[in-house]
């Protein structure tokens, strides 16, 4: 071990409680349907809906399918402190009240990470522009708040030079030079834009020097540092949303597709050309090259691509790569362990809900929701249609458990940013949701959607379900908003997750989960060796570890040579396993995921009732698999490659 800091608890004032019980959730608006629907799905719906009209009869309040009653015992209950904490400049983007034209519609991302390696997680919030604003005017920044450790922060972002501007858009966070500082990639319509963490406390921008700033005419959304070829040198994925020019862009109600519900709105994104997503390789000399037809990111024609979230769906050890795109299929970006990809989301039954259907895609998360030791995708969509759960089968397919899971009834909001977070630290994953229509004319028009839209919390139940929970989970969770962006993290290392959430037009959101309760977690930062300095412990107990992992035991030999892989420095890839118990949690080390947006990386688990852990695996990206003895639980601790026990080396090359 490296390092089992058991950090305090903070001195984060307590927030008072209230629960707002007037809360309802209508289960459809009117009787009308758009083309987002189909008809199997409008059986269903409906039936669905008598169902709960019978259900409303004898319960008027909330309450109904699955959705818990207002008068439940809270499981979790989350305040905003947004101002109070000292986050409180707006998010500008487009106009207030009328979006004329697609660009002021998509909003900004969210990134915790730990800037300054103080062990405290900071917060950005990446901020965009107006069409008035002058190009060659001094536009609004994004936001970087320093952590005070006592339940405030403190705006360091000129202090820490990132001063550009411009339609910013998502945010991912990754140690791309190994230096031990986490770096900064924003992504804009326009060039985008690399900050070099300096380490001492300052940024530069190198995204030009680095070969990463693009042509300027992409319009940048979804992005996230990974180590593709497994060379310790993060690589950088960046999803394109449509190949979009102000100059010539239609006005509302110019063409079919500027027309919602009757009404004029802005054009978008159906009827525009498609944008090609982007691979840039690390070479290892601060600068990047454009691998984007070289591994067939290319190969992937008519999508409108939004968030980007990476995961090893088919555990071979290579990262592979899923993107929500809009009105359009899915893309499952599958590693063929040779510096291509093929997209594989039909085949794999990711790209569709399950009537077949394309859906509008927005953000998308990734964890272990039924605690099989596999990791399933969640994503979000528009309005009128659910969000889509797809369960990984194991086999490198997955199946939409959205109603069976629970999630068919809330149809009337539009989804954006969402993240699998074990809220209330029971073991299982709980999921946020963080909505808001796109067109302000749904207010005004009386087009049965709000532009302002509460969140959606549910708890996992434990057996493959969730329930609803937003009713009783606090006046953070009903309380409106036109949100994009949301992540979530351990902001004061005492366990509890909160969510940082960023507002069309308005300033961010701080959610903190005030209700404490018995239940216990655990949480790891990793830190990556190179090949040069990873010490290799010639153990005899290494061999015999081998056959105790059934996840891994397929995968791996009992080898302790080295290979050719490496990882990075922040251990973006790494797999992490911790047995506690009966039960198995896995997640892994990500960078950007949810709606363009970057969680803390250090990897958070629930324990439930277990005062300790059995074991924690960790499979880091050289390879090497490693196993952590004797960790306490309510700690994060810091997982050093090369410093626990090897259990083996990945050498299976499919
Ligand atoms: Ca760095
Ligand atoms: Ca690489
Ligand atoms: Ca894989
Ligand atoms: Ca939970």
């Amino acid at each position: 071990m490296f390092a089992a800091t058991r950090l305090s608890t903070n001195s984060l004032v307590e927030i008072p409680r209230r629960v707002d019980p007037s809360r309802t959730r209508p289960c459809y608006h009117q009787g009308w349907m758009t083309l987002h629907s189909s008809f199997p799905r409008l059986l269903c719906f409906f039936g669905l809906c008598a169902w709960l009209s019978l259900q409303s009869a004898s319960a008027p309040s909330v309450g109904a399918g699955n959705s818990q009653s207002a008068n439940a015992k809270p499981v979790v209950h989350f305040t905003d402190i947004a101002q109070k904490a000292g986050l409180t400049a707006p998010v500008i983007f487009g106009g207030e009240n009328t979006k004329k034209y697609i660009i002021e519609t998509t909003g900004t991302g969210v990134a915790i990470f730990d800037y300054d390696n103080d062990g405290w997680p900071d917060i950005f919030v990446v901020n965009g522009t107006t069409l008035e604003a002058s190009p060659t005017g001094k536009g609004p920044a994004s936001y970087l708040y320093h952590n005070n450790h006592d339940g405030t922060f403190t705006d360091v972002t000129a202090k820490a030079g990132l001063t550009h501007t411009g339609w910013g858009q998502g945010v991912c966070v990754g140690d791309y030079d190994n230096d031990g500082f986490e770096d900064l990639y924003v992504t804009y319509y326009g060039k985008n834009v690399l900050y070099h963490n300096n380490g001492n406390g300052t940024f530069t921008e190198v995204g030009e020097k680095a070969h990463v700033a693009g042509s300027g005419k992409a319009w940048g959304t979804g992005c996230a540092f990974v180590d593709y070829d497994r060379d310790g040198k993060l690589d950088l994925i960046v999803a394109n949303y449509v190949d979009y020019d102000s100059a010539t862009a239609l006005a509302p109600g110019e063409r079919p597709a500027c027309m919602w519900k009757g009404v004029p709105v802005m054009c978008g994104p159906r009827g525009l050309p498609w944008a090609k997503n982007i691979l840039y390789h690390n070479l290892g000399n601060g600068r990047f090259e454009d691998v984007t037809a070289k591994a067939h990111i290319d190969q992937t024609n008519g999508h409108y691509s939004f968030s980007v979230s990476t995961l090893d769906y088919d555990d071979d050890g290579w990262p592979d790569i899923f993107v929500a795109c809009d009105s359009t299929a899915s893309i499952l970006y599958h590693n063929n362990q040779d510096g291509t990809f093929t997209d594989v989301a039909v085949v794999a039954g990711a790209a569709f809900n399950d009537d077949g259907r394309e859906q509008a895609g927005m953000g998308s998360t990734v964890g272990d929701y039924d605690g099989d030791g596999r990791l399933d995708l969640f994503k979000t969509n528009f309005s009128d249609d659910t969000s889509t759960l797809y369960r990984n089968n194991g086999d490198g397919t997955f199946d939409d458990k959205t109603f069976p899971a629970g999630f068919g009834l809330n149809t009337q909001y539009l989804g954006w940013g969402v993240m699998f977070a074990d809220f209330d630290n029971d073991g299982w994953p709980d999921l946020l949701l963080v909505n808001g229509h796109v067109y302000p004319e749904v207010d005004s028009q009386h087009l049965g959607s709000n532009f302002r839209e509460p969140k959606i919390l549910y708890h996992n139940n434990g057996n493959g379900k969730f329930t609803d929970i937003s009713a009783n989970a606090g006046p953070a969770i009903t309380a409106v908003s036109s949100a994009r962006g949301l992540a979530v993290g351990d902001l004061w290392n005492d366990g509890r997750i909160s969510a940082v959430i960023s507002n069309m037009n308005a300033p961010p959101m701080l959610l903190v989960n005030d209700l404490r309760n018995g239940n216990h977690w655990i949480a790891f930062r990793t830190v990556g060796a190179s090949p040069a300095d990873r010490p290799l412990k010639k153990s005899s107990a290494a061999s015999a570890q081998t056959s105790t992992s059934p996840l891994h035991a397929a995968s791996f030999t009992s080898s302790t040579s080295s290979t050719s892989f490496a990882s990075s420095r922040d251990g973006i890839g790494a797999k992490i396993t911790v047995k506690a118990g009966t039960r198995t949690l896995v997640d892994e080390v990500r960078s950007g995921s949810s709606y363009i947006s970057n969680s803390d990386m250090r990897v958070h688990f629930g324990l439930g009732s277990a005062t300790k852990i059995d074991s924690v695996q960790v499979r880091w990206p050289s390879g090497l698999v490693e196993r952590f003895d004797n960790l306490p639980v309510d700690s994060i601790h810091t997982l050093k490659e090369g410093s626990g026990t090897p259990v083996g080396i990945a050498v299976k090359k499919n």
